[in-house]
């Protein structure tokens, strides 16, 4: 039985395609800035977010923590939306690598700019310095939700007037993209710094970008190097990521049918799917977790569980329309 991986868009395989273009990829030493294919990618995503300049970085990780750290000092406060991946899944390095501490607004990963406003501490000896907000788009647990841009730019006016810097975790931001039609530079207008990811949906084995002005990305790029983030010769690598932002993005459409088709299938086998998915997730409501993980397990089947009773299933480049009809044909055995 093939195995059927909906634990997240972060399991695809390079395609052939992909293969080909890093074998022939040109490199060079990147720390000397000499790898002419990282140069492009970094070329082509600062064109694409429309900013000054943009850094090849490891991970996703990496990409939220150097941007943290240039924005903040030790002891400040950073502002998130309730779950966001910096503060739960990035191994406590806001904490530990910058000193700061993350406060989370609103429900479900959206927030308003009231409750930026709210939340931003005075400028007293009591309080620790609120410095930093950062969105996530789209938003990994709370099921691929997109922020919306309306209220991206009302947070973005209050946090300027109070002087706040501002990034997004844009790990999925082509998904945001694809799902509303609104084009990556405009999302990323209000935002001093944006990180988004090569390898998740866009199917890249590695790989994420910062993007913003050229004097931040001068210390997100010192920043990189004090992580141990300086690459050598990862052309290959960037070939993949170029390779990715050239075929991967407009597919990225087909991932939010199968998505949709996924939940659709979940609800008639009875399970109640909540939020209704806008981009590559789905979340849905299980009883006996255990149960249904080893019963799909045994399926092979996997999906993840992201809280008590919830689900995730993921949808991605190597899931096709069969392969969700396979998928509901299994969790319907298991039902
Ligand atoms: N998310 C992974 C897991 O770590 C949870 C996933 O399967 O969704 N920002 C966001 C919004 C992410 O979802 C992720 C990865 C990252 C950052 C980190 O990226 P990597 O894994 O490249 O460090």
């Amino acid at each position: 039985m093939k195995t059927l991986d909906l634990r997240s868009d972060t399991v695809t395989r390079p395609t052939p395609a992909m293969r080909d273009a890093m074998v022939v990829a040109e490199v060079g030493d990147d720390v000397y800035f000499e790898d002419p294919t990282v140069n492009r990618l970094q070329a082509v995503a600062a064109e694409l977010l429309d900013k000054q300049a943009a850094l090849f970085v490891p991970s996703g990780t990496m990409a939220n923590q150097a941007a943290i750290a240039v924005h903040t000092r030790p002891g400040d406060v950073v502002l998130a939306g309730e779950n966001a991946h910096a503060l739960l899944y990035e191994g406590g390095a806001a904490s530990a690598l910058s000193g700061v501490q993350i406060q989370t607004l609103g429900s479900g990963g959206l927030f308003d700019a009231g409750a930026v406003l709210a939340a931003i501490h005075p400028d007293e000896q009591h309080y620790a310095p609120t410095t930093l907000v950062t969105v996530e788009n789209t938003h990994n647990v709370a099921g691929g939700v997109v922020f919306p841009l309306d209220e991206i730019r009302a947070i973005a006016d209050a946090a300027r007037e109070r002087g706040l810097a501002l990034h997004m975790d844009g790990a999925r931001l082509f998904n945001a993209v694809v799902a509303t039609g609104i084009p990556a530079r405009e999302w990323a207008e209000p935002f001093d710094t944006i990180a988004f990811c090569l390898s998740k949906g866009l199917g890249a084995p590695v790989g994420s970008m910062v993007c913003g002005d050229e004097a931040t990305l001068r210390r997100v790029h010192r920043m990189r190097k004090r992580l141990g983030g300086g690459m050598r010769q990862v052309g290959m690598l960037a070939a993949a990521g170029l390779h990715a932002l050239e075929h991967h993005v407009a597919r990225l459409a087909d991932d939010h049918a199968n998505a949709t088709r996924l939940a659709a299938g979940l609800r008639e086998l009875g399970f109640r799917v909540e939020p209704e998915p806008e981009t590559n997730m789905v979340l849905f409501h299980v009883d006996d977790e255990m149960a249904f993980l080893r019963a799909t397990r045994e399926r092979d089947l996997l999906v993840n569980p992201i809280r008590a009773h919830t689900f995730r299933a993921v949808t991605h480049l190597d899931v096709s329309a069969e392969d969700v009809e396979d998928a509901l044909e299994r969790i319907g055995q298991v039902a």
